[in-house]
């Protein structure tokens, strides 16, 4: 898509009629996202494109569709271009998909020049192009450069077959597949288009717990379909493999990775994929894990399983994202060490096509874990980040959780080998790798809105935007979302992002702060549930991971319980060894430690404990009150819902609270500290709350 010369197009900007400045009062569905750029009202901008191709063409729709009055003249080109050349911008560092813009005069006019090595790259400028005019730049002196600094920026969709979503709170799968290949939804463009706009370039369309259908010739056109409609937005589609796909689809006896018949089956496979999808991304896989087929059923290794499918793609430039998330009923182990004992010893084994892909932390997307102790752990292998955009475990798509602190908060945090970061090794800089990536579970589905709420948008956004730079900072992309979102006025933007920024930390405290997690109800993970001790698998029981008893709470990581601390680099784990010196936002993750212990505010452990709970529930009541003062200048539908889902998320967060209490007070036998509520119920009252038919888990 890169050729150049061929066909010089302008287009110039018409002044139609256009939706002014946003206005307050204007009816707003939420569907635009944050893409919510208004035609010209000015002068017509002229948008020349120097080379035809048909991500150029989207990119100059994009800037006609959106250009402010005032932007004149811009011209987009790609950096091979003679003319371009001819003025020795300091293109070459701008690898593959960076963008360079500058003012330049280009033969005899002055223009806005928006380049890069690639349309990928131009198309990428030109959304920048317009974030920043959308968030107040000056257009005249706007010169801007920047390159991904990561290479897989990579949306993962937990979408069945039959339409439902695992953990989706916003309606059914975007993608319907019964219609398709036939049938391309508009919306499948939209999806495009917004992804674009962030840079994510990559797309898994089926759910990790995969069904070998999708690998059928039926299937595989239906992707192809997709592939076709997403390719000039520079966005490849990657399939979730079942990896007992050679036995159910091919008849074989075996999946074993060994097995020569296997290795052929996938090869085929492969081709096939690839005949079909010529820029096919490759395979993402979940192994061994929580009930899926894998290596390990035959003695095999995850590193044999991995580079038999990496052989597979490699002849096509296809690559493997094999996850991390293993734990197995058979292993006493701690779960939170599983993953690293099982994939440590792996390092150096993997194929240089394989990446490894890890969850933050090493349970599994709680409000709050430690980073991973995988992160840092397998110099000689790409680690892929894996985020939950979807809220299965903050509130769905009820509770607004701004989740750019959560990601921010682990991709800053040192590994403990002098001062690399989380995001030093995601993004390969700390080894050099060639590949690096990070995916996002998608919160996207059917709803108008797409994401279930306006506020999850701003999560969606986040992980793009962070997947592009993990080093920009959670506050900023907030702020820049928010003025995208609902216009640049500070009186709306700057209360909007206090709230944003204070969420998630409220989301911790209402539903267990200083390091508790997975206190959550069975199966569809919806509200409370720290009482549960009756699961098949002691690792699904919530008492397995607070361990609370009358003298105290929290999972002893150290030497005397399970040692994960060891897993950390030496001078981590040394500080994670002794509560003094550990965090207290993650004590109860490593220690058990006494319902007296003293904290830094003076409080005891149990009073502090109460007063997170009361400090998180009175957070969503500062936010309900924000949004309130907000009425009259936020268009009255996303106002109405959101406020609605605060009100909610308040009832909810007491809830939380109060559930949590009853059941603490019934372990530890302490009165609640003075002045502090009561409980509304009784503990048998919230223990009887069932919920059947909760979204995001199938039946
Ligand atoms: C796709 C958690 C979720 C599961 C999910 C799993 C995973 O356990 O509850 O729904 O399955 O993570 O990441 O594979």
């Amino acid at each position: 898509m890169t050729g150049h010369g061929r066909w010089r197009g302008t287009i110039a900007a018409t002044l139609a009629l256009v939706m002014a400045a946003a206005s307050p009062a204007r009816a707003d569905d939420g569907y635009r996202l944050w893409l919510r750029g208004e035609a010209p009202v000015g002068p017509s901008a002229r948008v020349t494109v120097r080379d035809e191709t048909a991500t150029l063409r989207l990119a100059a729709e994009e800037l006609t569709r959106s250009l402010p009055a005032g932007i004149a003249d811009v011209t987009l080109a790609l950096a091979a271009d003679p003319q371009v050349a001819a003025l020795r911008l300091p293109t070459a560092s701008l690898g593959d998909e960076g963008y360079l813009i500058r003012r330049v005069r280009l033969g005899q006019r002055e223009t806005l020049l928006v380049t890069g090595n690639s349309d990928r790259g131009v198309l990428y400028g030109s959304f920048a192009l317009l974030r920043q005019l959308a968030t107040g730049a000056d257009a005249t002196r706007l010169a801007l450069a920047s390159s991904p600094r990561v290479k897989l920026r990579v949306l993962n969709h937990w979408d069945n077959l039959d339409g439902s979503v695992e953990r989706g709170y916003a309606g059914q799968s975007l993608w319907d597949w019964w219609t398709l290949p036939d049938f391309k939804d508009p919306r499948y463009t939209d999806y495009a288009r917004a992804n674009a706009s962030l840079g994510i370039n990559g797309t898994v369309l089926n759910n990790v717990n995969a069904k070998a259908d999708s690998l059928t010739p039926r299937y595989i056109a239906k992707a192809a379909a997709l592939a076709d409609v997403f390719r000039p937005w520079g966005i490849k589609v990657y399939l979730s493999a079942r990896f007992s796909a050679p036995i159910e689809l091919g008849g074989l006896k075996t999946a074993d990775p060994r097995d020569p018949a296997v290795a052929a089956w996938w090869k085929t496979k492969a081709d096939e994929i690839y005949r079909a999808v010529p820029d096919f991304g490759g395979f993402l896989v979940k192994a061994n894990s929580e009930g899926q087929p894998g290596p390990r059923d035959y003695g095999a290794t995850h590193a044999d399983g991995a580079n038999m499918l990496a052989a597979a793609v490699r002849p096509h430039g296809g690559i493997v994202m094999w996850r991390a998330f293993v734990y197995a009923d058979t292993d006493p182990e701690d779960r939170a060490k599983q993953a690293y004992s099982e994939f440590k010893p792996l390092d150096g084994t993997f194929a240089d096509n394989v990446l490894v892909q890890v969850k933050n932390g090493a349970i599994d997307f709680q409000p709050r874990e430690p980073f991973h102790p995988l992160f840092g752990a397998m110099p000689k292998t790409p680690l892929l980040m894996e985020f939950q955009i979807t809220k299965e475990y903050l509130g769905f798509a009820t509770h607004l959780a701004y989740l750019g602190p959560l990601f921010t908060e682990t991709l800053a945090a040192r590994t403990g080998r002098g001062a690399e970061t989380v995001a030093d090794v995601v993004d390969g800089a700390a080894e050099h790798h060639a590949l690096s990536g990070m995916a996002g579970v998608a919160n996207i589905g059917r709803d108008r809105d797409w994401s279930g709420s306006t506020f999850n948008q701003a999560n969606w956004y986040a992980f793009g935007r962070l997947a592009w730079d993990p080093t920009l900072g959670a506050e900023p992309v907030a702020r820049e979302w928010a003025q995208q979102t609902f216009g640049t006025d500070p009186g709306v933007v700057d209360p909007v992002v206090r709230m944003m920024m204070a969420s998630r930390e409220a989301v911790v405290d209402y539903t267990g702060a200083l390091g508790l997690a997975h206190v959550m109800a069975t199966g569809h993970h919806y509200g409370p549930g720290p009482w549960v001790s009756d699961l098949k698998r002691p690792e699904w029981n919530p008492v397995y991971y607070h361990r609370a008893d009358r003298g105290g709470i929290g999972f002893d990581r150290t030497r005397s319980g399970s040692d994960a601390v060891a897993q950390y680099a030496p001078a981590l784990a040394k500080r994670l060894a002794d509560p003094a010196t550990t965090p207290e936002r993650e004590l109860l993750w490593f220690h058990h430690v006494g319902w007296d212990r003293r904290m830094a505010s003076g409080k005891t452990l149990w009073e502090e404990l109460v007063a997170h709970y009361d400090r998180g529930v009175a957070a969503v009541g500062t936010m309900r009150a924000s949004w309130d003062a907000l009425r009259d200048r936020v268009d009255a539908e996303r106002w109405g819902k959101t406020a609605t889902y605060l009100a909610i998320q308040q009832r909810e967060a007491r809830w939380w609270r109060d559930a949590s209490l009853a059941y603490w007070m019934s372990v530890n036998g302490r009165a609640l500290p003075a002045g502090v509520a009561a409980p509304a119920h009784d503990l048998a009252w919230y223990k009887a709350q069932l919920f059947p038919h909760a979204p995001g888990h199938p039946e």
